[in-house]
């Protein structure tokens, strides 16, 4: 049964910085994800709140969106099977250093905040995200 799912992914200003899209976008590919959208952007604090909402309550939350808006992001909408979950594994736990071998946090993270990539958790988290970029 196929089961072809869209995600958002996100290149935070860490790996955007540090020259990681090629990287990053290969290791995707090569996995079976397809890129069906993707455009660079700088979103604003208010924009970055918006998008972090449920984690308005988090003792980090104002640092979390001080950091995303604090550079260009690229933002991809990655399309295949089971997209959703793929991705969350090809990107590793939210900490590097508890990270998978061979994940893109373990790869390339630096640390718990500058970790290189978002994904959404849930098919209704992806629909909702995908929107807030795209539409
Ligand atoms: P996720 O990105 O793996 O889905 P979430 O729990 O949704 O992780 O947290 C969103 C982002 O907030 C993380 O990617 C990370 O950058 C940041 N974050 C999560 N927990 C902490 C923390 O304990 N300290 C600092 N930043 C955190
Ligand atoms: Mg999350």
């Amino acid at each position: 049964m196929s089961n072809s799912e869209q995600t958002l992914s996100i290149i935070k200003p860490d790996a955007v910085e540090r020259n990681l899209e090629s990287n990053i976008v290969d290791i995707f590919t090569k996995s079976g994800l397809q890129i069906v959208n993707k455009k660079k952007i700088h979103i604003s604090k208010d924009e970055a709140s918006s998008f972090y909402e449920v984690h308005q309550s988090k003792p980090f939350f104002n640092d979390l969106c001080n950091y995303l808006s604090s550079g260009p992001i690229i933002v991809m909408i990655l399309k295949g099977e089971n997209a959703v979950k793929k991705n969350r594994e090809i990107m590793g736990s939210t900490d590097p250093k508890m990270a998978a071998p061979g994940t893109i946090r373990k790869l390339y993270g630096i640390s718990i905040d500058k970790n290189s990539v978002h994904g959404s958790d849930s098919l209704d988290n992806a629909k909702k995200e995908i929107k807030f970029f795209f539409e």
